[in-house]
């Protein structure tokens, strides 16, 4: 089946609805290192294709982070893919099937549902609109375009992935359209209380004492600022890998910042950095996470980055000057 590229979601929607009727058994997955949307969205489709009589398994290569697992249907997630062939593969937010962690994907056909600028055509049908919100936002799309009934755990899931994703709805991507969603949502009985409770009022200590040490050594030059921790730095505070998600969002928060950078070394891996970077308004980090074998959003991405501290951080402040300086 050739690729297919979609002007407008009211082309892609129906060809989508199509394409999941065709089916019966699905294998829903997304990224590695799962965040509110890969989960949210993978959750909330679960409960559309089986609310459409499919059978369906969520597969995530990494663990569901501790701030995920009261969202309906997290039970139901496993690692391991199971021995059988599914008719259908649907990869949320991955750019590619390498992107789920996983190697390969025992399916018939791929579909790929996905709202990054560096989105890629590597499935059989892909939907891909990088003006939305959330990820989360196009299965509620679909929701709606399918006339099955918003049940509470799907829009449970659903919220959490837009909550998540648009940084509480406080991101540029933040429309009158989210806060509709968000609306109906709550309306059709998101436990939205519950999910904030998760979110932001569930801290581990750990997280905080790994965020003192990082912002206790925060850099701030012109508009762009950095911070980094080491796997000593994590042993120290007891954190483990997601702990340090999170932490740019309080380096852009810096007034004047306009673009900012956070480094973690890979646990055994010295001198290998794992890359978040954010950015303000026009400053366009998707394109600096490119020169460094990563992709994301014009505001949100990330990659990864070899090499000695000091060498990395002068390579990737640099390149977030360039950035500020192109927007300028
Ligand atoms: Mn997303």
């Amino acid at each position: 089946m050739a690729t297919t590229n979609f002007p407008s979601d009211d082309q892609a929607i129906p060809a989508v609805l199509g394409f999941l009727a065709e089916r019966e058994t699905f294998l829903v997955t997304s990224h590695a290192r799962p965040d509110g949307d890969a989960i949210g969205s993978a959750l909330g489709m679960m409960h559309l294709l089986e609310s459409m009589g499919k059978q369906v398994t969520v597969a995530f290569s990494d663990p569901i982070p501790h701030l995920y697992r009261d969202i309906p249907g997290s039970e139901r997630i496993v690692s391991e893919l199971p021995e059988t062939t599914f008719d259908c593969g649907l990869l949320l937010e991955c750019d590619s099937i390498a992107r789920s962690g996983y190697t390969t994907l025992p399916v018939n056909s791929l579909l790929n549902i996905d709202h990054h600028l560096s989105g890629r055509h590597f499935a059989d049908l892909n939907w891909i609109n990088p003006e939305t919100c959330a990820v989360g936002a196009m299965v509620y799309q679909l929701v709606i375009a399918s006339g099955h009934t918003v049940t509470p755990a799907m829009a449970t899931c659903l919220y959490a992935a837009v909550l998540t994703d648009t940084g509480a709805f406080t991101f540029a991507s933040t429309t009158a359209s989210t806060f509709a969603m968000a609306e109906h949502l709550t309306r059709a009985g998101a436990d939205i209380h519950g999910v904030t409770e998760a979110v932001y009022f569930s801290t581990r200590p750990s997280k905080m004492r790994l965020l003192a040490a990082a912002l206790n050594r925060m850099e701030i030059s012109g508009m762009v600022a950095w911070s980094w921790v080491t796997e000593a730095d994590m042993i120290a505070a007891g954190a483990t890998l997601e702990d340090c998600e999170g932490v740019v969002n309080y380096l852009i928060g810096l007034e004047g910042v306009c673009a900012a950078a956070f480094l973690r070394e890979q646990p055994g891996l010295r001198n290998d950095f794992r890359l978040s970077l954010r950015s303000k308004g026009a400053v366009d980090v998707s394109r600096v996470a490119q020169q460094f074998s990563g992709g994301g959003h014009r505001n949100a991405s990330g990659g990864s980055i070899v090499g000695p501290l000091d060498e990395v951080l002068h390579r990737v402040v640099s390149a977030l000057r360039a950035a500020c300086a192109v927007s300028a």
